[in-house]
């Protein structure tokens, strides 16, 4: 009898017999000229967790600077670089292109039944032109950093620092155009190739939040794009768009930038809201309660998100009207979120509950985000904000919302499709460990700074009053566990890479077609047969509905 080759010689699980997206073609060339969604979101999720590890060390690195007031580890000026580094390396290289790139390119074309996405082409140019961007930036750490913060405001950043600012923003405006095209690939595949039988209607309802999203990014991210070519123009030849002392005007800079950036904030949310909706609808296996409500407030969130930008800017001299309607708008954005709230609780309500690990991210998720969303309300209201605009009440909302919640949900998304992507599942043991810590340290780092911010510490400050230093102290404490949290995840998947168990094709008894009709991990062509779809989304043969 011949020998039974194992699964390592094999180089993946035998469980699924034969050929895979893995291991049908091999070698590294094969990778970068390949057109399957799959190894592209593969090769995606690999970066955005390099870009996360980057932006991660230089947050330590605050964080630890932070520990005393004055000089702990490095100068004001390296100060400024730091955390400079660490937002942009999260926003550009992590948070926006993670769900809908990574994990969103791997499940977007199984979900709806095709073998790929609409253009698997342009699809893997969009990576090409990521890297190209990342290379740009990483041009700007090595040549002297950046130290304007992220928001890149003038006439700081047009005409004062003295570092690779142009650099730093070509880098992100060449990202941009990745953003945009995966949005524009999105849309068509989401019009174009759902298998017989998937109707809008009958579509996961993270695939709702990736539209929603893919609106954003296609209609905000250009205007962003135009902006900074303008201060690059700006810098370089002194043309006076933005410059005060040459007739320009900085604010005009911050309407272009949030107009912008205030929607990128929901580019980062949406897809968050959408990876949660699968993991709590799975792992307590339910159907969704109020679908259509959640998928129409994924599009409403996108509208609106368009109107809201001046919330930004109550203290940066616009008009007192512009200021109360700006106000008035943000309360808006409210609504759908607690919609969906709503209904992700009815949807857990009587559910047969796993608290398996995607599913602790999932709850995790829940009571973040409603931390996060909630203290934005107070950050919109003018009153509220003229007293915390600028403190540390502001970076512990965003932190919420961007790491408690968007971040939460890509791990928790992570966790959830790992069996289908690499035919492998994790210890359970360790990923609880992870999320325990991760979840004990982000509290304890970040709710720390909404005192600090209510008793008048402001953000981007080196030294501060000896007042503070107990809190910001506690809040680097914080960060180590944190730390070392992320790195017990990495430790977890990584070992399951090379000694976890082989993965079913359906590990979770879900009601999607990712588990129903593939193989873990899935063929190149994602089915054996061509799919007719005939039941609605989340419903499972003979199950009764809500
Ligand atoms: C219920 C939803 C939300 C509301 C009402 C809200 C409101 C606000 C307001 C009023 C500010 C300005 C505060 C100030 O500068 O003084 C702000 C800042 C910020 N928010 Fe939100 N927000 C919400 C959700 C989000 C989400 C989902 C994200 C990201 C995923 C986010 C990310 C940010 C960031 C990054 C800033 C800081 C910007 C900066 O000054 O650098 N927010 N938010
Ligand atoms: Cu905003």
């Amino acid at each position: 009898m011949a020998k039974v080759a194992t699964a390592d010689e094999l180089g993946h699980v035998p469980e699924t017999g034969g050929k895979n997206y893995l291991n049908q073609t091999t070698g590294i060339a094969s990778w970068l000229t390949t057109v399957d969604h799959k190894r592209i979101g593969i090769m995606y999720l690999i970066t955005v967790l390099v870009g996360f590890t980057l932006g991660g060390i230089f947050a330590l690195l605050v964080r630890l600077e932070l520990l005393t007031p004055g000089k702990t580890i490095m100068t004001a000026q390296q100060y400024n670089q730091a955390f400079t580094l660490h937002g942009a390396a999260m926003v550009f290289l992590f948070i926006i292109p993670s769900i809908p790139a990574s994990l969103g390119n791997f499940i977007l074309p199984i979900m709806i039944g095709a073998k790929d996405v609409a253009f698997p082409k342009l699809n893997l140019m969009s990576l090409y032109v990521f890297w190209i961007g990342a290379a740009f930036m990483l041009a700007a750490i090595l040549s002297g950093g950046v130290d304007t913060g992220w928001t890149f405001y003038v006439p700081y950043a047009s005409g004062v620092s003295t570092t690779s600012v142009i650099l730093a923003t070509f880098g992100v405006f060449v990202m941009g155009f990745s953003s945009i095209l995966t949005g524009l690939n999105f849309i068509v595949t989401l019009h174009k190739l759902r298998a017989p039988g998937m109707t809008f209607f009958r579509m996961p309802l993270v695939l709702w939040a990736l539209y929603a999203t893919s609106i954003i990014q296609v209609l905000a991210t250009p205007v962003l794009g135009i902006t900074l070519v303008l201060l690059i123009f700006e810098r370089a030849f002194h043309v006076g768009i933005f410059d005060p002392t040459l007739g320009g005007d900085p604010v005009l800079f911050q309407h272009f930038f949030w107009f912008y950036s205030h929607p990128a904030v929901y580019i980062m949310i949406l897809p968050g809201m959408g990876v949660a909706s699968e993991i709590l609808a799975t792992h307590s296996q339910r159907r969704i309660f109020g679908y259509k409500a959640i998928a129409f407030s994924s599009v409403a969130i996108a509208l609106v998100s368009f109107v809201v930008w001046g919330h930004h800017m109550f203290v940066a001299g616009q008009s007192e009207l512009s200021s109360a309607i700006f106000s008035f708008l943000t309360f808006f954005v409210a609504i759908p979120s607690g919609v969906k709230m709503f209904n992700w609780l009815g949807t857990l309500w009587g559910g047969s509950i796993k608290l398996n690990v995607p599913m602790l991210y999932g709850l995790g998720f829940l009571f973040l985000f409603a931390i996060g969303g909630l203290t934005g309300l107070f950050l919109g209201m003018v009153s509220v904000d003229l007293h915390l605009h600028d403190t540390y009440f502001v970076v512990a909302h965003f932190h919420y919302v961007m790491m408690g919640s968007t971040a939460i949900a890509f791990f928790g998304g992570l966790y959830h499709w790992w069996p289908k992507m690499t035919g492998r599942m994790y210890s359970e043991k360790l990923g609880r460990l992870a999320f325990a810590l991760t979840f004990i340290g982000f509290n304890w780092t970040f709710f720390t700074q909404f005192i600090l911010g209510t008793r008048g510490m402001p953000r981007r400050y080196y030294n501060y009053l000896d007042q503070f230093q107990p809190l910001h102290a506690f809040s680097t404490v914080g960060s180590w566990i944190l730390g070392t949290g992320f790195l017990i995840m990495g430790i977890s998947l990584l070992r399951s890479l090379k000694s976890g168990a082989p993965a079913p094709g359906d590990p979770w008894k879900g009601a999607t077609l990712e588990w129903t009709h593939t193989a873990s991990p899935p063929i190149t062509e994602n089915f054996e047969k061509p799919i007719i779809v005939t039941l609605d989304a989340y419903e499972r043969p003979g199950q009764e509905t809500h």
